[in-house]
């Protein structure tokens, strides 16, 4: 028996920050969310799947008109002919109270409904799917609690849209802990929510299994589904991707960059890496320069020139395949501290103080002692890192950190003067 576990389609999600420009493939990212679903499908047909299950925001929101069900309804119906059922439920933002339009799905769609769980048994496999609807968008309560018991003698399997006991950067909905659901009896928890893919537990397996494309530039990475293979009762799971635009972000180190035209350089050599690894798909991508650089000044009088440089890069790179969602020009001005400790100034007596503190070991203890000594007067629970802050390297480093971040600061400022 095999069958393909997705979640979280948000389909017609626009891409966010989503910019015109020459040379941007605009239309191939509006598409995305769709093409994705497409592979989806095309996968589940080749592999000749038993099965289907999408574990909640299949779509984004409600839809503005009926042309993103229609779609939706379509892609079902390929699935229809070839006798494989699509048991879904939804999530917070294809909640049923969300969605105000309606379209009848073909009849091999089998939508969970939100007033409480319910068991869908596909006798032919002796397999029973437990799942529950999002009523409301924000579900504060813990619905795999509630879901019912293992049907005995059948491979059970959770479909839940939650947080768990909560990931960053998604919101709590939903909440249970793992040690409910693994305690359950089922054999498989298809979950959906978190856009990351992860496996929070082997046996049994209780999969994440990620967004299927990428919709912004935090959700980098290889975007797909989850393929499931059950022998002798023994699941095994496998990731297969299925985006069709990769999202990247391009780190820059400018630091040994002469000029801005290097800069622009490197960035290109590292779209080259990123876009071969993407397999064909297309690259959106965030550039992201940092360091302390000589191309600083260059960068900063002129950053529209230069963002543009770097966007006539990409276009160079692969005309019509490369989409710069951003750049961030984040360098600091280069620092020559032997040059900045000789000067007369007040900037140079700052450093060369800074450098008695760094290199007098009597003055870095005395520092820690103080720090120890305000430490101890924190409450125990703000007193839990692990590493103590107040050390003597951690000290040092702290040194350090005041020296990068005001001279990079007061250089800066002296730039612009
Ligand atoms: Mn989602």
């Amino acid at each position: 028996m095999k069958f393909l576990h997705a979640a979280d389609l948000h389909l017609d999600s626009p891409l966010r920050g989503l910019e015109r420009y020459e040379g941007a493939p605009v239309e191939q990212l509006r598409g995305a969310s769709r093409r994705a679903m497409e592979n989806l499908v095309d996968l589940c047909l080749a592999e000749a799947v038993d099965f289907v299950l999408l574990a909640g925001d299949l779509y984004d929101g409600d839809w503005k008109d009926y042309s993103t069900a229609l779609f939706f309804a379509a892609q079902v119906s390929r699935l229809r002919q070839a006798e494989i059922p699509v048991l879904w439920v939804r999530g917070n933002h294809d909640a049923a109270s969300r969605m105000t339009k309606h379209l009848r799905l073909p009849d091999n769609s089998v939508e969970f409904p939100s007033n409480q769980p319910t068991t869908r048994v596909l006798d032919q496999l002796g397999v029973a799917v437990h799942g529950q609807s999002f009523a409301t968008a924000a579900v504060q309560d813990d619905l795999a609690a509630t879901y019912p018991e293992p049907v005995a003698g059948a491979f059970n399997i959770g479909l839940l849209h939650t947080s768990v006991t909560g990931r960053p950067g998604h919101a709590p909905y939903a909440p249970c802990r793992l040690e409910t659901l693994a305690g359950k009896g089922y054999d498989y928890w298809a979950l959906g929510h978190v856009h990351a893919r992860e496996v929070l537990c082997e046996q049994p397996l209780v999969v994440f299994p990620g967004n299927l494309q990428g919709r912004h530039a935090r959700e980098t990475g290889a975007k797909g589904a989850t393929l499931v293979e059950v022998d002798d009762g023994k699941a095994t799971a496998a990731h297969r991707t299925l985006d069709v635009v990769r999202w990247a972000r391009i780190d820059v180190d400018a630091s040994d960059c002469a000029n801005a035209d290097d800069v622009v350089d490197g960035a290109r050599a590292r779209l080259e890496d990123e876009l071969a690894a993407t397999g064909g798909r297309s690259l959106a991508a965030r550039i992201v320069v940092r360091g302390g650089s000589a191309a600083h000044a260059e960068l900063h009088n002129q950053p529209e020139r230069w963002r543009n440089a770097l966007r006539a890069a990409a276009t160079d790179v692969e005309p019509e395949g490369i989409w710069i969602e951003r750049v961030e020009l984040a360098t600091d001005p280069p620092v020559d501290t032997a040059t900045i400790a000789a000067r007369e100034d007040a900037v140079g007596a700052l450093l060369r103080s800074l450098h008695q503190v760094r290199d007098d070991p009597d003055r870095v203890e005395a520092m820690v002692a103080s720090l120890a000594e305000l430490r101890a007067k924190l409450p125990p629970e703000l007193r839990t890192e692990p590493n103590d802050p107040t050390g003597h390297d951690a000290v040092l480093a702290a040194v350090e950190d005041v020296e990068r971040l005001l001279f990079s600061q007061l250089l800066d400022e002296e730039a612009h003067e």
